[in-house]
């Protein structure tokens, strides 16, 4: 058993620590299952923690959208960052280049075709509920000499102590997740993303580890267009960029109803141009929280599966 606090004494619903100190500069790359069905992933979202989607933007959206990275966010200079893995401080070049713009669906409606791509939205829906919502999201180009990013968690529900979280009838919610569209065909110079398998069963935070449960970390080696779904309690980072190159990546961030409070909802008042609000579709929408007639208000719970799927059914749900 371990000593993590049930949870933590500042913040009571989450716990967030920043990226483990110990810096991972290599990992074997991750033999990749891809996803198969939606049954088949949801299933791996509970064990593996993550499932990854081949193909999910093709050739011509995958330079659209990484013309669309450039173009937005202003002057270039202002996305340099003092700091350059391998290199020292008296090296004139000692500089990243780190674009990172959140929220880029409210900038260009081409961002937010991305947010409800079948299959992955299935799988999405499946694991936080119907009433699914889109929470946030970034544009995130890393240029060379990127230093390498510790294993962390985005957010853990519940610390437990690690024989419980990694008990088979236990079942921890999945609150939150993440969808990463990589835009570059991935290579180890690059810096891909590092994940540990079945991680969140640990029931905590990464500290100095590199592994979990005799499973290493290993890197994302996958090709421009295919997306990773993961959970925010997978422990996860990323390799150094080494190489002379920009990597280019989406983040799209989903939730639970009832963890979202309308972070990014033009239905709660939150900035969203019209322009961009008026050529979504419904379930565009309807991720963006507003309530549709037809649709119940959601409860919002993987609980409610067995639930979801008699709806799902019952008003063919992708076909309204
Ligand atoms: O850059 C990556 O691949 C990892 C990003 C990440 O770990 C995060 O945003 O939490």
């Amino acid at each position: 058993m371990n000593d993590v606090p049930i949870r933590s004494s500042g913040n009571h619903h989450m716990l967030k620590r920043g990226p483990s100190k110990q810096r991972i500069t290599e990992a074997e790359a991750l033999d990749i299952q891809y996803h198969q069905s939606t049954e088949d992933s949801l299933d791996r979202m509970k064990n593996a923690g993550f499932v990854v989607f081949k193909n999910l933007l093709n050739a011509d959206e995958v330079s659209q959208l990484r013309q669309l990275s450039d173009e937005t966010g202003g002057d270039d200079e202002a996305h340099y960052r003092q700091g350059h893995y391998g290199k020292t401080e008296s090296d004139p070049d000692f500089r990243t280049y780190n674009k990172h713009i959140s929220q880029p669906f409210s900038q260009h409606k081409d961002f937010l075709k991305i947010v409800s791509r079948q299959p992955a939205i299935n799988v999405i829906e499946g694991i936080h509920g119907y009433g699914a919502r889109l929470i946030g999201g970034s544009i995130w180009i890393t240029g060379a000499g990127r230093y390498p990013m510790g294993l962390h968690i985005d957010y853990l529900p519940f610390a437990l102590p690690e024989d419980i979280a990694s008990d088979p009838r236990v079942e921890i919610p999945i609150m939150i997740s993440t969808l990463h569209y990589y835009l570059d065909d991935l290579y180890m110079e690059l810096g891909p993303t590092l994940v540990v398998e079945s991680s969140h069963k640990s029931g905590r935070v990464p500290d100095e580890d590199t592994s979990w449960n005799g499973k290493p970390c290993k890197a994302l080696v996958c090709k421009a267009g295919d997306a990773m779904l993961f959970r925010s309690d997978l422990w996860h980072g990323a390799l150094p960029n080494v190489s002379n190159e920009k990597r280019y990546m989406l983040q799209v961030h989903y939730a639970s109803p009832y963890i979202d409070r309308g972070f990014i909802s033009p239905f709660r008042n939150r900035p969203f141009p019209s322009d961009i609000l008026d050529v979504c579709d419904d379930h565009q929408r309807r991720l963006l929280g507003e309530r549709q007639e037809g649709y119940p208000v959601p409860q919002g719970s993987y609980v409610l599966k067995e639930g979801l799927q008699q709806f799902k059914e019952d008003t063919q749900w992708h076909q309204k």
